[in-house]
């Protein structure tokens, strides 16, 4: 033999065994984002991506295949629940089709470590299982509320004469509210608003920046309202085709994916001084005009929750509510 041959029979030898392990064992679960790559709502799941990848290799891989312009992001929920993609890190609010009360996420005034606890996270993943055929896997967003941002004066809580850019997440409010509501996709926002289409829209406090929307925005309406909820699911017939050792390395990333939500008031704090840097101004309502529009947000919320699933939405309200 001589020496070339004795190496690159070694090498294939020991390819052989590189390889063995993660055709018997490792599980790639193909995943899309409903929010843009590399921005502050979608940074949480890139982290449990890079984290997943470094500490499951042999047992589980995430091929993380995009954001918005994978699949739009009222289809996301759709294509996890199909199996087109086994993981999907996606809001409630984009998969009402399938999980109406899936709108009641964003009105927990628990965290996510305290409804692992009540019998909360247990009920959500049993609708999660049976209405759309995913495993409710993790939350984030705790801590992160929505606001209005508008390029018109807003000093009470009334918006007659608005025309706002919605998802079903501010639709009860804000029409509560006498504003007139056009649903779009994140991707949209710019355009309205800059054609003038809308005079305003609600996002979270985090990433507004990320999409260049302080170039067309004039101020952000305080207080904030409900707390955003973007989760992890993965496809109930991928995650139950998997070993007990994958499906508790998942639980085990899924918990760690789930402190990160402690590091939301500073993100929010930085986020807030970014939109003031960028000469972004803010309305505060205060007094009464502060507890009608709390109030409002909630009640027009739940009432919402309530009539398109009224089987499951008192439930809901109980364990999520405080
Ligand atoms: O598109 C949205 O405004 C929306 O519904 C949402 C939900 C969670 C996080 C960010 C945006």
């Amino acid at each position: 033999m001589t020496l070339f041959t004795r190496i690159a029979g070694a090498l294939a030898v020991s390819a052989l065994f590189a390889a063995a392990p993660a055709t018997a064992k490792e599980v790639v679960l193909r995943a899309v984002a409903s929010f843009q790559p590399g921005s502050e709502i979608e940074r949480p799941f890139a982290r449990f991506v890079e984290k997943v990848n470094a500490e499951g290799k042999g047992l589980v891989q995430i091929n993380h295949m995009g954001g918005p312009s994978a699949i739009p992001p009222f289809e996301v929920g759709n294509s996890v629940s199909s199996g087109v993609i086994d993981m999907a890190f996606v809001t409630a609010a984009f998969y009402t089709n399938l999980l109406p009360e899936g709108d009641g996420l964003k009105l927990a005034e628990r965290p996510i470590q305290e409804l692992r606890k009540n019998g909360g996270w247990e009920y959500i993943n049993e609708l999660h299982n049976k209405k759309m055929n995913v495993w409710y896997l993790a939350r984030t967003g705790d801590g992160v509320p929505f606001h209005l941002y508008v390029n018109k004066p807003v000093n009470k809580a009334d918006l007659s004469g608005l025309t706002l850019r919605v998802t079903p997440v501010y639709r009860a409010f804000f029409d509560a509210l006498n504003a007139n509501s056009v649903q779009t996709a994140p991707s949209e926002v710019y355009t309205a608003l800059e054609r003038g289409v809308v005079d305003g829209y609600g996002w979270p406090i985090q990433g507004v920046l990320d999409l260049g929307w302080h170039e067309v925005t004039k101020a952000r309406v305080d207080p904030g309202f409900y707390n955003v909820d973007v989760n992890v699911l993965v496809n109930l017939d991928k995650w139950k085709s998997l070993s007990d050792e994958q499906r508790a390395f998942l639980n085990k990333m899924a918990e760690w994916l789930e402190t990160t939500n402690a590091e939301n008031e500073q993100i929010n704090k930085a986020e807030a001084k970014k939109q003031a840097d960028a000469g972004m101004v803010v309305y505060t309502l205060e007094g009464a005009e502060r507890d009608k529009w709390l109030s409002t947000a909630r009640e027009a919320g739940w009432a919402q929750v309530l009539k398109v699933a009224p089987d499951t939405a008192p439930k809901l309200r109980e364990l999520l509510s405080k």
